[in-house]
């Protein structure tokens, strides 16, 4: 509904701006003649101005329309998807009542079972080559190259490539919080989180000797960096944007998808020979056994997590919501194939119950049209953060979904250390 109900969606679609989540945002809008008429209308500000909500979600949108042209609308609806899958942002629909019930042309839309494509820009074919031969010998030439993978891998779409960089280049990998779970924490050379000034010493220092970053998709968020301090100089730097590389500071204008697919290909007959130490490994490939808690002592965060990763199964979509339950959960050892979302920028609490529902009812509906495999939905979240959209737990009920479950962090487990 405009008015009211845009603008209790604005902080969420903020959000997803921010953080590169697609989103379609549908507004109903009052009827084509109310609007021209300028009518007083009840959600309106009473002024005639029927623009003022739609203007509101301008900065914070990759593309708007307003449905009130019959011979434009398909075409409309086509050109706003695009741009919500080419830049993974939300997108802004204004549907008047009266248009609800009209017959549209189809021309102009997208062919039946058509899928947009994420990368919209042109290929720069004529150099993909030289910057493929330029990364692959500044990797070949390094003694200690190290990879961190960041948060906007999803979003641009190079998950696949990424991974298979990762594995069959055997060079020592790291994730950021935003990064967790967009590799395989099993792989044999992949490290532990990377916390920068904020982990352990040691593993910093081993990760700040290394004389070639790959930093792949980077999210530099003041919590993702751990206040800006996984950052490093630029002369030691790869960096794999949606549509740009940096190598040594030095920007390429390019589309990284294609350009990650022929750096894999070039590099399959090579592998990094640099061990990584075992104590830099991701926990569950190293013999460290966590202890049992003592009965009547209060639960610590360090333990509550690693007891938490064997309960996570593949296939399952972990939710940790701002606050304790984010930052605990960066310990998770998660198992092959189990995806984690989280928020590193936006942080507003509250949005993550909501996403769980939104999770379990995907994954579902995934199964039953048979494109998706089965997993549970499991969200950490703080009793706070659970007041925000309580609500939500109707959805949950009414839509039977049985296999979220929540774990509230009670507040002997969030207050003490
Ligand atoms: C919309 C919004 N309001 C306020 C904040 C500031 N804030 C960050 S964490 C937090 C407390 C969350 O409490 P709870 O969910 O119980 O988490 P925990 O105490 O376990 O960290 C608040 C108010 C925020 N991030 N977003």
């Amino acid at each position: 509904v405009f008015g009211v109900g845009e603008l209790s969606a604005i902080n969420a679609i903020a959000g997803a701006y921010a953080e590169r989540s697609p989103v379609v945002l549908i507004v109903g809008t009052p009827s084509t003649p109310s609007q021209s008429s300028g009518l007083c209308l009840h959600h309106s500000l009473g002024d005639g101005d029927f623009k003022v909500f739609a203007n509101m979600f301008k900065p914070i949108t990759a593309a708007r329309t307003n449905l009130s042209d019959m011979t434009t609308a398909a075409s409309e609806i086509h050109r706003v998807l695009e741009a919500c899958v080419h830049e993974s942002r939300p997108v802004y629909i204004e549907l008047p009542t009266d248009m609800v019930s009209k017959m549209i042309s189809t021309h102009g839309a997208l062919d039946n079972g058509t899928l947009i494509q994420s990368n919209g820009m042109p290929r720069a074919h004529w150099y993909e080559d030289s910057v493929v031969d330029i990364i692959r010998q500044k990797i070949g030439s390094a003694q200690k190259p190290f990879i961190i993978v960041d948060g906007l891998v999803r979003a641009y779409d190079i998950e696949g490539e990424v991974n298979a960089i990762v594995r069959s280049s055997n060079i020592p990998t790291s994730t950021t919080p935003a990064g967790k779970s967009m590799i395989s924490e099993l792989v044999p050379n992949v490290c532990r989180l990377y916390k920068g000034t904020a982990g352990d010493p040691e593993y910093s220092a081993y990760i700040n000797t290394r004389d070639l970053l790959i930093y792949v998709a980077p999210l530099w968020s003041d919590c993702n960096t751990f206040g800006f301090s996984t950052i490093h100089e630029d002369s030691t730097m790869i960096v794999f944007h949606q549509d740009a590389v940096t190598i040594e500071g030095k920007e390429f204008k390019i589309q990284v998808k294609y350009l990650l697919q022929k750096l894999l290909e070039s590099m399959s007959d090579w592998q990094c020979q640099a061990p990584v130490p075992a104590g830099f490994l991701t926990p569950d490939q190293t013999s460290e056994v966590v202890s049992e808690p003592d009965s009547g002592q209060p639960i610590e965060q360090s333990a509550f997590w690693r007891h938490c990763s064997p309960f996570l199964t593949p296939g399952d979509v972990v939710l940790t919501e701002c606050g304790t339950s984010s930052i605990g959960a960066y310990d998770l050892v998660l198992p092959e194939d189990v995806r984690m979302v989280t928020s590193a920028l936006w942080l507003s609490i509250g949005f993550m119950l909501g996403a769980a529902q939104g999770s379990a009812l995907a994954i579902r509906d995934l199964v039953d049209e048979g494109i998706g495999a089965a997993g549970r939905t499991i969200l950490f979240t703080g009793d706070g953060s659970l007041q925000m959209s309580v609500q939500a737990i109707s959805d949950i009920i009414r839509n039977r979904l049985g296999e979220c479950v929540h774990v509230s962090s009670a507040w002997s487990l969030s207050k003490h250390p």
